[in-house]
């Protein structure tokens, strides 16, 4: 197994502060069901997300408008930047409500950041799989990501490795995952 440069895995918040979290979150973040096309055709995305930031973002083939964050993304992002000292202003939430919910292969390189591309990813909630594996080919590994991980992703992780959560039969409660970027005004 070969770890990606710029990839680190760290616990962030305790037990009880990640439960907190994804209790709080569940209710407080405007969750949206989105579709996407993929060889002409349309399908629902499997997971329900949200975008929070002052500048708009196109993900998955949407506009993103700019949204304020909530009080519980706020002090969340607090947390990340102090532990990281590193800015960052937009997240990414996705919810993952059981088992059938995940996210396929990607890479995030896709915005504009000023110079601060590294991404903070926060999970809460129902451990999952994060799988990655080199753009190129090659060996790819997994990470049992519990709740309260930061895993920050910069360098040839982000750039040069794909990333996925896969689905599961396995019975999996819902799992919340905050990525939070520095997006730059247009
Ligand atoms: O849920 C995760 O851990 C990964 C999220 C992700 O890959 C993304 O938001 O780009």
């Amino acid at each position: 197994m070969s770890w990606p440069e710029g990839l680190a895995l760290a616990p962030l918040l305790s037990g009880e502060e990640a439960a907190a979290a994804m209790a709080a979150l569940v209710e407080e973040v405007a969750w949206e069901g989105h579709s996407f096309t993929i060889f002409g055709r349309t399908v629902p995305m499997p997971r329900r997300i949200q975008m929070y930031g002052p500048h708009g973002y196109d993900y998955s083939g949407v506009r993103h408008p700019p949204r304020a964050l909530t009080p519980t993304l706020r002090a969340l992002q607090t947390r990340v930047q102090d532990a990281l000292a590193r800015p960052f202003n937009s997240v990414l939430c996705n919810l993952y409500r059981d088992g059938a919910d995940g996210m396929a292969w990607h890479t995030d390189d896709d915005y504009e950041h000023g110079g601060q591309p590294v991404i903070a990813s926060l999970s809460l909630g129902a451990t999952r799989r994060f799988r990655l594996r080199p753009r190129g080919g090659g060996p790819g590994l997994s990470i049992d990501l519990v709740a309260g991980d930061l895993l920050t992703i910069d360098g040839a992780a982000r750039t040069d490795w794909q990333h996925a959560v896969p689905k599961t039969r396995r019975a999996v409660g819902p799992r919340i995952n905050l990525t939070w970027r520095q997006i730059q005004a247009p």
